[in-house]
């Protein structure tokens, strides 16, 4: 698929996807998540990628959905299409993509930009990142998980001080706060992202996902139940090739060669 609204290459095991509607500051259009959508599915498909990477422009990782698409939207649309904005597929497979994505973000995280990033398995900040659900500027609410992530990322107190007035967080707090995993200086981002992204691309591609997996869950279940998944996740790990050759190259003192088997 030619696409035209973000840009897509590979660079070793890692599938990079970038926004790319600078004159918006990545508005997200509904043919942007379309095509988004469809990139990440594609990686998530093929057998050389081992991780996602996410990257907007150093003005603006994304400002939110696109205001001028939705601003004369009626309810009775929006409720009977469910929204293609973000709610259609491309945030489907954003969520239900098995390999690990980073956000790398710079500037502007604002909006369904913010709830993108939020989206991820997590996010590496530029020192010029600001993060922010702005809806009630605009007499909406957040609608792709704003309320719901922010509030299990920062806490009740932050996430009901930022919906409730627009406020901005710079990166410095989104760090404090645990919204982002580091900050890093604007001109090393992408760099520093791309080399998280092959570390996590070269380890066994099964654990990584198991990773997710269970680090997610810890969203979706009680303490005891996802306690539970880890434990019968870390067995599995034990049918792997994989599991053999690390522990082996470790005693070996040597790096391991893992096979994704
Ligand atoms: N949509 C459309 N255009 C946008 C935009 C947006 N979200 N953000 C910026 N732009 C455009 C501006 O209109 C401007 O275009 P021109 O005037 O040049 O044609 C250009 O980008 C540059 O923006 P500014 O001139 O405003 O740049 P500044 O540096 O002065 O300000 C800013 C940057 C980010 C503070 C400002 O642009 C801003 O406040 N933008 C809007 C931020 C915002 O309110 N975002 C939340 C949008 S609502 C749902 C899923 C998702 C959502 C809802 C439901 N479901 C699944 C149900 C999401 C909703 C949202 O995100």
């Amino acid at each position: 698929m030619q696409y035209q609204l973000i840009c897509v290459e590979r660079q070793g095991a890692v599938g990079i996807l970038r926004l790319n509607r600078p004159e918006v500051l990545n508005a997200l259009s509904v043919a942007l998540v379309a095509e988004l959508g469809h990139a990440i599915r594609a990686f998530n498909q093929e057998d050389q990628i081992g991780a996602l990477l996410l990257l907007g422009s150093e003005k603006a990782f994304a400002a939110g959905a696109d205001i001028k698409d939705m601003q004369d939207k009626a309810f009775v649309d929006l409720f009977l299409s469910d929204f293609p904005h973000l709610a259609g597929d491309g945030w489907q497979a954003l969520q239900q993509g098995r390999k690990p994505i980073i956000a790398a973000v710079a500037g502007f995280a604002l909006g369904g930009g913010c709830e993108l990033a939020m989206a991820c398995d997590f996010i590496l900040a530029a020192e010029n990142a600001k993060f922010g659900q702005p809806e009630v500027n605009i007499g909406t609410l957040p609608g792709a998980g704003g309320t719901q992530r922010l509030t299990r990322a920062v806490g009740k107190a932050k996430a009901m001080e930022m919906c409730l007035t627009g406020r901005m967080m710079d990166a410095q707090e989104a760090e404090r706060a645990g919204l982002v995993s580091r900050i890093v200086p604007l001109a090393d981002l992408e760099a520093e992202a791309l080399k998280v992204a092959t570390k996590i691309a070269a380890q066994s591609r099964p654990v990584t996902l198991m990773i997710k997996e269970a680090v997610n869950q810890a969203f979706e279940s009680s303490l005891a139940d996802g306690l539970k998944l880890e434990r019968r996740l870390f067995a599995s790990s034990f049918a792997l090739e994989d599991q053999k050759e690390g522990m082996r190259a470790f005693v070996e003192k040597r790096r391991p060669e893992f096979k994704h088997r």
